[in-house]
């Protein structure tokens, strides 16, 4: 059986992906493909612990490298309990953020040294990369402006530079590797986001049946 395809979907805070992720899903169950959706940390037991460990407010003293750490052992489990046995059955998975955030957030929000974050990814994916990441980009004021309604978590009330540090690392990231992310701007009314957003994703659908047949 072929395997599925691996769609990842990043940001800073308020850039609108958990919108995008609901329309992401229903195009691909209309087009009849098995999703799974997923997301990090998270999607596990012990995901969900390091989630609820990371962005809690109280939480004092976590510093760059221990939130690295605690990130990759719930990878870890991620891809051996759930993402790596749905792929192999054949099942697309759409996960709401994934290793580009570690290298976005601690790399360049905490300053963790991005050679250390490699050699984690390498131990923990084994080679797995998303196939596509769909990055949602807008200045960092203006996803702070959509959430600033909300009650904010332990990562929401850091302070600007270090969201802007994230999202420059999110675009460095992007321009590294064009072909697996796509970036789009998410600066727009909702719909135009999500238009552009379902094109790109129309396309690769195209390109990796075809390139897996
Ligand atoms: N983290 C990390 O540090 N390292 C890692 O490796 C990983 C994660 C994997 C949890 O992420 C945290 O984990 C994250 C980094 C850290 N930081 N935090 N916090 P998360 O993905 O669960 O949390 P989030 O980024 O905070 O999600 P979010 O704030 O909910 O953002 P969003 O999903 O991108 O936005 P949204 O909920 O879809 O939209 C926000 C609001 O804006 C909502 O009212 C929408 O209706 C509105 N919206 C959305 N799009 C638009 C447009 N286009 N126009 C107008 N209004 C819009």
């Amino acid at each position: 059986m072929k395997r599925g395809a691996f769609i990842t979907v990043e940001g800073v805070e308020g850039v609108g992906k958990s919108t995008c992720l609901a329309a992401i899903e229903r195009s691909l169950r209309e087009s009849g493909r098995p999703v799974l959706v997923t997301r990090e940390p998270g999607g596990t037991t012990l995901g969900e612990r390091v989630r609820e460990l990371i962005l809690d407010e109280h939480e004092g003293g976590l510093s760059g490298p221990i939130e690295a750490l605690l990130i990759f052992a719930a990878r870890a489990r991620h891809l051996q309990r759930i993402i790596v046995p749905a792929l192999a059955d054949g099942r697309w998975v759409v996960c709401d953020r994934f290793t580009d955030a570690t290298y976005a957030y601690q790399g360049g929000g905490r300053g963790v040294d991005r050679h250390a974050l490699e050699v984690m990814a390498q131990m923990v994916q084994e080679g797995l990369e998303p196939d596509l990441t769909l990055l949602l980009d807008a200045p960092v004021e203006v996803g702070l402006q959509r959430i600033s309604e909300r009650e904010h978590d332990r990562f929401e009330k850091e302070n600007f530079s270090f969201f802007e540090r994230v999202r420059r690392s999110y675009l460095e990231i992007a321009a590294r590797a064009p072909q697996r992310v796509r970036t789009i701007n998410a600066d727009r009314p909702l719909d135009d986001v999500t238009g552009e957003l379902l094109k790109v994703l129309q396309q690769f659908i195209a390109e990796f049946t075809g390139a897996a047949r």
